[in-house]
């Protein structure tokens, strides 16, 4: 590839470690020639993202959890003073308490359900108003979400519905963003091993049957969902908003 994204600045929020979707986006962004800052979770997280922020060339490392808002406050408010702009934003966050991703669906705790909605879905919401003032004249914001948005995936459970509020916010975002230039999108990605589905129980099983089935007969690869998102936050994206981008070796398409 040659530099598809030369002279323009992403930050991109979702990176725990080196397998993480968003590493591989940071890494795909620095290819084409971004300037990438990175965010991290908690504390616990900082001394590993900052190594991996100095692997890949990011040129910041700064906090940010979703959940206080102000981190996401002080995170603007470091890169106005640095008079940064951002012509990317890339949210690649999702949580919920792990008995919702095991227990039967309707055991869901009010709490859990709050607590995923609020991380998995409101977060969208949340940094693209903190971040849309620095994105004048137009910007690209990436989400990533699941199928089981929209079909029923056992376990998936509470972070489906999380992801289908995900998805319509996404839709409401570009609807109100699109005046000023800023697009809105989603990557929906095929099941791929990273710390999220490490945790779930029977994962490789769930990455043999989508194997076996997909219309590409294989899994999905980090690196082909980081394509999709240069795409996205480039200027070959830029008439594509409110839209969501299947990056799954075409499972979803399957019926019988
Ligand atoms: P990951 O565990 O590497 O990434 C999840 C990230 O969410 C972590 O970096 C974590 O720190 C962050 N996060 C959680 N709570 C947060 C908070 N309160 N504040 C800030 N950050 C917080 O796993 P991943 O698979 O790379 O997941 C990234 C995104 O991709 C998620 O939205 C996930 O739903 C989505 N996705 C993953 C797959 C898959 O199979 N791995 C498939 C489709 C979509
Ligand atoms: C997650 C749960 C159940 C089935 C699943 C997944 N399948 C896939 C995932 C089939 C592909 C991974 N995924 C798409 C996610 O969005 C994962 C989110 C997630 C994972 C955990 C595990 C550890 C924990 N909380 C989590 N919260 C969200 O404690």
């Amino acid at each position: 590839m040659s530099n598809l994204l030369e002279g323009k600045t992403a930050l991109v929020l979702g990176v725990a470690n080196k397998w993480s979707l968003a590493y591989s986006i940071a890494d795909a962004f620095r290819r084409e020639g971004a300037r990438v800052l990175l965010t991290y979770q908690g504390e616990r997280q900082q001394a590993t993202v900052e190594a991996l922020g100095a692997e890949l060339g990011a040129a910041r490392v700064l906090a940010c959890d979703v959940t206080q808002d102000q981190e996401l406050e002080r995170l603007v408010e470091t890169l106005r003073a640095e008079d940064d702009r951002l012509d990317a934003v890339v949210h690649s966050i999702a949580f919920a308490n792990k008995e919702d991703l095991t227990r039967p669906f309707v055991e869901t705790s009010r709490s859990g359900f709050l607590l995923a909605h609020e991380v998995s879905a409101y977060s969208l919401v949340s940094v693209a108003r903190a971040t849309a003032p620095l994105m004048a004249g137009g910007g690209s914001i990436i989400t990533l979400t699941y199928l089981g948005a929209t079909r029923v995936i056992t376990n998936y459970n509470v972070m489906g519905v999380a992801k289908a509020a995900l998805e319509s916010a996404m839709r409401y975002l570009a609807g109100e963003l699109g005046a000023t230039g800023i697009r809105v999108n989603a990557i929906s990605a095929g099941p791929i091993k990273t710390a999220s589905a490490r945790a779930i129980k029977e994962f490789s099983s769930v990455l043999d049957f989508v194997a076996q089935r997909a219309p590409l007969r294989r899994n999905t690869e980090p690196a082909e969902v980081a394509d999709a998102a240069v795409f996205l936050a480039s200027d070959l994206g830029r008439g594509v908003t409110g839209n969501i981008l299947f990056v799954d070796a075409g499972f979803q398409i399957v019926g019988l």
